[in-house]
């Protein structure tokens, strides 16, 4: 047998892994992102359809690498209370790497047997115009002088009407992609750039994803992903053309579903990550089992978090949150706070600041909030509360560490530092309690370390 997982050996893998049927011959999706998530997510949905995917990776090339080594194969583990159930997933059928195949890569954008584009390529991607959204642009000059059939841009991100921003990033771009206009006006009848809320824990895979596949399959797999059993994927309905038949919720309302998960799971999330990682607890599911976590974990999500939105309907915010709560508790799931904490400039304005900001507009007291406020504001310094250093892998890397060096030692002024950045609203960074209640906890997380702040809440 091959030693590495590929169609050859697929049929013989041991009788508990479930293995893909007929594989799909063509890719009418072109994913862009070639991540952990969209192989447990996307990826799998569109496993249990006839679609095919083609993955492409902006920049780094271990994971399609490992794909085509595979035939496009790779095992979700999906870890639970009872342990790991292991399915190959058979959706992928083609890789691209954009750096050195941008030719290629343009032309799948404007190919006539593209029908959808997603997207899993984080926050900050849609803010660099020369990246994805030149990408994009450029395709669709492409497609628009070649036959112009209709295309949906579909984007998985987690941003707040990520459809939209998407569309945000793109459509300047395309008045410089011809001379006429003519891009620009065809796009705005035949591309749909819908909305969609995306939800699954997967956690970067370790070694130990690795070793867990060896040992499942019988044959190595470089390209496994572990996830929790939870998945769900809301989609605003709002398709050019033919879409695989997604066993996802459709709807004209993405909007409030995008709100509640980003606020509450995400939120909650990046407030465990910068305590976590200040108390130097490696995962979420071991913060969330300090003295006191999961009572002030509960305790945002109720006083602070469920005032500042109306959930969808038949959704309770705290009911919600119990559920989220649960699912960080999965202790077959590690999930790095160190991975949950990068990139916090980027994530941190649909996460906390637009709660803080509808909840200020509503006169509600922000005591509470501005903890995590201030985990972040301490995390950005670099050293967790036994003096370990912390990773800052953040695009606004340097001017945080400028603004905090600047504002020396005293708490007020390391807050407004962090509340002076351009990412936050004036609304929040102007608000006089906050910024009072966040210098307070700043002050108790220096003096006595996260533990000890959680545990005499
Ligand atoms: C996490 C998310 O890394 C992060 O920032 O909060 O990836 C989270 O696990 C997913 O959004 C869950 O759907």
């Amino acid at each position: 047998m091959n030693d590495v997982l590929a169609n050859e050996n697929v049929k013989r893998l041991p009788g508990d892994v479930r293995v893909p049927g007929d594989r799909p011959q063509t890719s009418g999706v072109l994913h862009l992102g070639a991540g952990a998530f969209h192989r447990a997510h996307q990826a799998v949905y569109t496993d249990d359809t006839d679609w095919g995917i083609t993955v492409a990776a902006p920049s780094s090339r271990g994971v399609i690498d490992a794909l085509a080594a595979q035939d496009g194969l790779f095992t979700v583990a999906t870890l639970g209370p009872e342990g790991a159930d292991m399915r190959v997933i058979g959706s992928i059928v083609d890789t691209l790497h954009v750096a050195t195949e941008r030719e290629r890569a343009l032309d799948l954008v404007a190919a006539e047997t593209t029908h959808v584009v997603t997207l899993t390529v984080t926050e900050k991607a849609y803010r660099d115009p020369r990246g994805v959204p030149g990408l994009l642009a450029e395709g669709l000059a492409r497609r628009a002088a070649r036959h112009g059939a209709p295309l949906t841009v579909l984007c998985c991100d987690n941003l707040p009407d990520n459809g939209r921003t998407t569309r945000a990033a793109v459509e300047p771009l395309l008045d410089g992609a011809d001379k006429t206009g003519a891009t620009r006006a065809w796009a705005e009848e035949h591309v749909t750039f819908p909305s969609s809320m995306v939800d699954r824990i997967v956690p970067a895979s370790t070694p130990a994803t690795y070793e867990r596949a060896l040992a499942g399959l019988g044959v190595a797999d470089l390209a496994a992903v572990e996830a929790e059993p939870f998945t769900q994927w809301v989609i605003e309905d709002d398709f050019a053309g033919p879409r695989p038949d997604w066993d996802a919720t459709f709807t004209d309302d993405v909007a409030g579903w995008e709100r509640l998960k980003l606020r509450t799971l995400n939120g909650v999330h990046s407030t465990l990550a910068y305590l976590g990682a200040l108390a130097d607890v490696e995962t979420v599911s071991e913060t969330l089992a300090l003295p006191g976590a999961e009572d002030f974990a509960r305790w945002l999500i109720a006083e602070q978090i469920a005032p500042s939105l109306t959930p969808p309907d038949g959704q309770d915010t705290v009911a919600y949150g119990e559920s989220v709560l649960e699912r960080f508790a999965n202790p077959g799931i590690r999930h790095r706070c160190v991975q949950i904490a990068m990139d916090g400039s980027q994530k941190l304005p649909q996460r906390l600041f637009a709660t803080i900001a509808d909840l200020a507009e509503a006169g509600v007291d922000l005591d509470l909030i501005a903890l995590p406020l201030a985990a972040w504001t301490r995390f950005c310094a670099g050293r967790s509360d036994s003096g370990a250093e912390l990773p800052l892998d953040d695009p606004l890397r340097d001017v945080i560490r400028r603004n905090l060096a600047a504002a020396g030692s005293d708490p007020a002024a390391r807050v407004d530092a962090i509340l002076g950045l351009d990412l936050v609203p004036a609304a929040v960074a102007d608000h006089h309690q906050l910024r009072r209640a966040a210098a307070k906890w700043l002050r108790e997380l220096d003096r006595h370390g996260v533990a000890t702040t959680l545990e005499h809440l």
